[in-house]
This record gives structure tokens, sequence and C-alpha cells, in this order.
């Protein structure tokens, strides 16, 4: 079989061999400017996005994807030299590959070479929603102040230069400023990131941004921008080289860059697009009109579960989520979990049986051919801490309930940051906190607690004794008997009690 360079030219082709865009993709108009190029949004919003535009009355919503940071420069260039085509290989929990390519991305732009022509498209009258999939940490919100942080060097960049921005609040002001000039109706600016009202953490940085850089558009952005907030879930694992040659080697299909995902999908949104949205729900979204207990439900099991077996797998010396999720020691430490420590919290689920979800959710963890990195997992876990487990903590306290558990897990991280797992292999620790919380690592080593004092991540947490205790006492424990044989302890304790 010779090897097809994907491309539009080889796409008939290509078509004998996968599934491809039958779609006329040169008709297709862009309705979306999308930033984030990743793997996540081109395994969720760009493939429903995809599957719609084969239903032959929709044209309008083609996807312009934005490549925002000069790091992003790689994706932007094979986007561009393969006509915006990718291949999803989609892997089914038997170890099935079921391949597609997809063509709903029709326009990409590299925003460091050209930031006037994102701020123009995102201007433009046919583009009806921005999406963002920007990372919990993009949202530049501060968890001591509560508030959003002025004092990052690329916000004041952006003050400075606002032609030239560099983060996403920049080039979002500087294309809701030309939209309200040109005399444009109004655009929706939707979240697809992993965050508890993600629409109203957007809606509440944009603006707080806004007042600072140009305060006169306040109010037409609070009159014509709408923010929904949703919920998004399908894991998708870092392509690896493996990935690149099967898909050559099984399909003769030559994609720099495919991308790899589990068959469970999800995206569950409210209904609150000003300028109209694709019929996303006639390819399975929801729409809702309060979808906070789905978020909810999602960040503190699914979320906070990747985090579990992220953290614990990684002292341990395990490389990849399922080998964690196989455990039977860890397995049952986060079935407690989310049953004693999670669940108890989340309310008004109306429709969803938790325990299966639950379930589902330990078979998608143990899923042995998705092959989820525990390095992708624990990156950025300052961000995402903050957002998976703290809630569920904060919660559990205030109705004096258990946290035992989620102790366990913060404590089992202070040992991360260390960076070496319990067989004093180095861990390498992907952070924009890495060096601080390397040193506050290093000080607990004599007193826990200290660890806590990391107001940025744990807010006023160290205020509470119930918490500093079962942390400090998990901590101890760790060091002198390991996290496996705690866990086992933790776990017949909690088994034989009830
Ligand atoms: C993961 C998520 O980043 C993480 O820590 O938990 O990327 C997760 O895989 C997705 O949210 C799944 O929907």
């Amino acid at each position: 079989m010779k090897n097809l360079k994907l491309n539009s030219k080889n796409l008939s082709a290509i078509a004998e061999r996968v599934k491809v865009p039958t779609y006329d993709r040169s008709t297709i108009k862009t309705g979306i400017v999308h930033v984030g190029i990743g793997g996540f949004h081109r395994a969720h919003q760009a493939y429903y996005t995809d599957q719609l535009l084969h239903n032959e009355n929709i044209k309008d919503w083609g996807i312009c994807g934005v490549a925002l940071l000069d790091f992003d420069t790689k994706i932007y260039q094979t986007l561009k030299n393969q006509d915006g085509l990718y291949t999803l290989v989609v892997k089914e929990l038997d170890g099935t590959l079921t391949k597609q390519v997809i063509g709903s991305i029709v326009e990409y732009l590299f925003a460091p070479q050209n930031p006037t022509a994102v701020i123009e498209k995102m201007a433009s009258p046919e583009v009806k929603i921005i999406t963002l999939t920007i990372t919990e940490g993009g949202y530049n919100y501060n968890e001591a102040t509560k508030a959003f942080d002025f004092s990052n060097l690329s916000i004041i960049h952006d003050l400075e230069y606002p032609k030239t921005p560099k983060t996403i609040f920049g080039y979002l002001t500087q294309a809701l400023k030309l939209r309200k000039k040109l005399g444009l109706k109004g655009v929706t600016i939707q979240s697809c990131d992993n965050i508890q009202g993600n629409g109203d953490m957007t809606k509440k940085m944009l603006l707080s941004y806004i007042r600072k850089a140009e305060p006169e558009l306040v109010s037409w952005v609070e009159t014509n921008v709408s923010f929904p907030n949703a919920m998004v879930d399908r894991i998708t694992p870092v392509t690896s080289v493996e990935d690149i040659t099967h898909l050559k080697e099984t399909s003769g299909i030559d994609d720099a860059w495919p991308v790899v995902c589990e068959s469970f999908k999800q995206w569950i949104i409210e209904d609150d697009f000003v300028a109209g949205r694709p019929p996303w729900e006639k390819v399975g979204v929801q729409f809702v009109e309060d979808v906070e207990p789905f978020e909810k439900m999602k960040l503190q099991l699914l979320n906070a579960g990747h985090s579990v077996l992220g953290i614990l797998g990684a002292l341990i010396g395990y490389n990849t989520i399922d080998e964690a999720a196989n455990n039977k020691s860890i397995k049952n430490f986060l079935k407690i979990y989310m049953r004693d420590e999670v669940a108890p919290i989340l309310r008004d689920l109306k429709g969803v049986d938790l325990e299966s979800y639950e379930a589902t959710l330990l078979e998608r963890f143990g899923n042995i051919y998705i092959k989820d990195q525990i390095e992708r997992i624990c990156s950025e876990s300052s961000s995402k801490i903050p957002i998976f487990i703290l809630p569920t903590v904060k919660a559990q306290l205030k109705e004096n309930g258990s946290i035992t558990y989620a102790a366990f897990v913060i404590a089992a991280w202070c040992k991360y940051n260390l960076g070496k797992d319990e067989y004093q292999k180095p861990l390498v620790i992907k952070d924009v906190m890495a060096n601080i919380l390397h040193e506050q690592a290093l000080k607990a080593t004599n007193k826990p607690e200290t660890f806590l004092q990391l107001e940025t991540v744990f807010g006023g947490l160290s205020a509470s004794n119930t918490f500093v205790k079962a942390y400090a006492k998990a901590y101890n424990d760790i060091v002198k008997y390991g996290v496996e044989k705690c866990v086992k302890e933790m776990n017949n304790k909690v088994l034989t009690e009830i």
C-alpha cells in the first residue's frame, strides 16, 4: 500500500481506506473561531461539528482554528500543510480502532505571526461564536485573591501593546472593540475548558480585563456577548510517535499529527447563544438550562479521578493511567473517594445514575488501549487541583464530612513535587509553578503543613485544623510506609467500618 500524504488533493484516494468528509469543504463558511487547536478540541468540538457538516443543509459552521502561543507553531504548520485535515483515531474499549478524517477546520491562523488577521477574523460578520480551549490556567484567575491576575507579564504586555496582544484577553478585547465599531451584532464566547461555570469564569475574567483596558466597551459586552456554561468530555491522550507510525502502517495515511481518543464523548451546554448556533443537538450534544450540576459531576469525579490516579500512580512509578486504575488498591481508593467524599456533595443531578457514572469512569480509566500519560494528567496540577479536588474538600468541611482521601491525595502531591517517585526515579514536573512547588515541597519535608501555605493554590485551606491534621498524618504515613501500603490500610479500615 502506497503511503498517501493527508491533504485535500489526496482525499478521494484516502476515502478508499478510511472515512473522509463527504461534504464539499470549499463551500463551508467559517461561523466559529476556535482558539487552542490541541488534541482535545480536535477530538471533541471539531469532531461533533464535522459530523454536523455531513448534513447537507449546514454550510455556515466551519471552524477557523487559531494557534495562540509561539509554542503552537507546530500544530499550525501541520494543519496548514494538511489543508486543515487530520485523522481522528478512536480507540474502543476492546482495542478496535475507528479512523476517520475530520474536515471541519476549514481555516487556520497563527496568532503570533499575524495578530491583526486573528482580530479581524473574530470580528467578521459571519463569525457567530468564538470558542476556547486555553487550559485551566489560561483564565488567569488567582485563587488567593479570587480575582484576575494583573501581575501576569503577558497581561501587562497586552495592556501596553493592545494591537499585538499575546493573551486571549487582549485578542478578545480588540475583536469586540472592532465588532462594536463596525456596528456588528453580538457574538457568543464559549469556553470548552474544565472549569466550574466555565462561561461565567470567562465573562468575569474578560470583563475584569476590559474594565482596565477599554472601560467604554464594558456595557456593549454586557449587552451583546453571551457566555454559555458547558460540560465537555472525551479523554484525549497526547499523540505518540507509535500512533503516527501505526496509522501509516495500517492505513497508509501519512498524517503528521493524528488525534487519538476514547469512544466516550459528552457535551452538555446551556442554550445561550446571542447570535445563533449550529444545531449540534442533531449529533448528540445536549442543551440544558442549567449545566452546573453536570459540570460538578464531571470535574469532581472524572477530572479529580484522573488527578488521584495520576498523582498516586506517579509516586508508585507508573507511566499510564490504566496502570494505576488497574492496581486493585488504587482502584478501591478511588472508588471510596468518589463514593464517600464526592458523591455526597453532588446534588440535583436529575436523570443521572451516579453509581453507573462512577462505574463507567472506572472502566474508561482502566482502558488499556488508551495509554493516557500520567505526565499529561499531572501537568499543571497547580491549576487543576483547585478546580478538581478542592471544591469537594471545601464542601465536605462545611458539612463536617469526610476529607481523609482528598487530604491523602494532596499530601501525595506534595511528595510528588519533590521530583522523585518512591524508587528515587526522577519525575518531570510540568507546571508553570514548578519551581515554587518544588521549593515549598522541600520545606514541607520537615513540616508538612508548610505546603498548604501556597495560597495561590490552596486559598485559605491551611486555616482548617481538620484538613491540616488529616493531611499531615497522610504525609507522614506516605513517608514511612509508601503510597501503596497506606492506601491498602485506609481501604481496609473503611471497608471493615461499613
Ligand atoms: C484530564 C482531562 O487534564 C486532565 O487532567 O483530566 O484532560 C480529561 O482527560 C478530559 O477532561 C476528559 O474529558
